[in-house]
């Protein structure tokens, strides 16, 4: 054989070798395309939306010490001011607190407003005659309110969401409002106010943010 002849068969068995190698592969390809089968799943995360994820606030029964839902005027939660009943022109404030808890996972703003409790309508000239404060966890909100002022509500600092620590933390909130009634300048004007008297709701409201 001559030396280019056997170059020739040399190259032939190679391709051979590559073509039997080649269906082998293929053969073993189709083996597991047939016989085995997999599947893998996967979530996008544990949930979108949760019934969890509920913005709720809650404000707090002292008498019950426990926190509620409280969205309709006529059940109001009643806000303890101590001796307002007796309170006369230059007689000194009186103060209530609300507690509010962010109960959800979200940030919340924070409003406060009053309103005239329209079952018991208040004398218009003793409700413009009270003066109110309002703090926030001890701060001062603002300065002195007339009813008017107040009813078209004022911000308060944002609530955090809630740290999954009951009655503590930067989720829930005091607000302490103080009343008063300030000497009218003159007998006359004290005695006008005279058996008259106001019933003032507080609503506080917010928005998850
Ligand atoms: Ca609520
Ligand atoms: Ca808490």
């Amino acid at each position: 054989m001559t030396e280019a002849l056997e170059r020739q068969e040399q190259s032939k068995r190679r391709r051979k070798a590559v073509v039997g190698w080649g269906a082998v592969i293929g053969i073993g390809a189709l083996l597991t395309t047939a016989a085995f089968t997999d599947v893998e799943w996967g979530s996008l995360g544990s949930g979108i939306g949760n019934a969890d994820s509920r913005y709720n606030l809650q404000i707090k029964d002292v008498a019950n010490d426990t926190w509620q839902d409280n969205t309709a005027e006529t059940t109001a939660e009643i806000i303890t001011l101590a001796d307002a009943e007796n309170m006369f022109p230059g007689s000194g404030p009186v103060s209530g607190t609300v507690e509010v808890w962010n109960d959800s996972t979200f940030v919340s703003t924070l409003n406060l407003a009053l309103v005239d409790d329209t079952t018991t309508p208040s004398d218009v000239d003793f409700l413009a005659a009270l003066r109110f404060t309002v703090t926030q966890d001890g701060s001062a909100v603002g300065g002195t309110y007339t009813y008017a002022e107040l009813a078209s509500g004022i911000t308060l600092a944002n609530l955090a969401q809630d740290d999954g620590t009951a009655d503590s933390g930067p989720d829930q909130t005091a607000l302490v409002i103080t009343v008063e009634l300030p000497d009218q300048g003159s007998a006359a004007a004290n005695n006008a106010l005279q058996g008259q008297a106001a019933q003032v709701l507080v609503k506080v409201d917010g928005e998850s943010v």
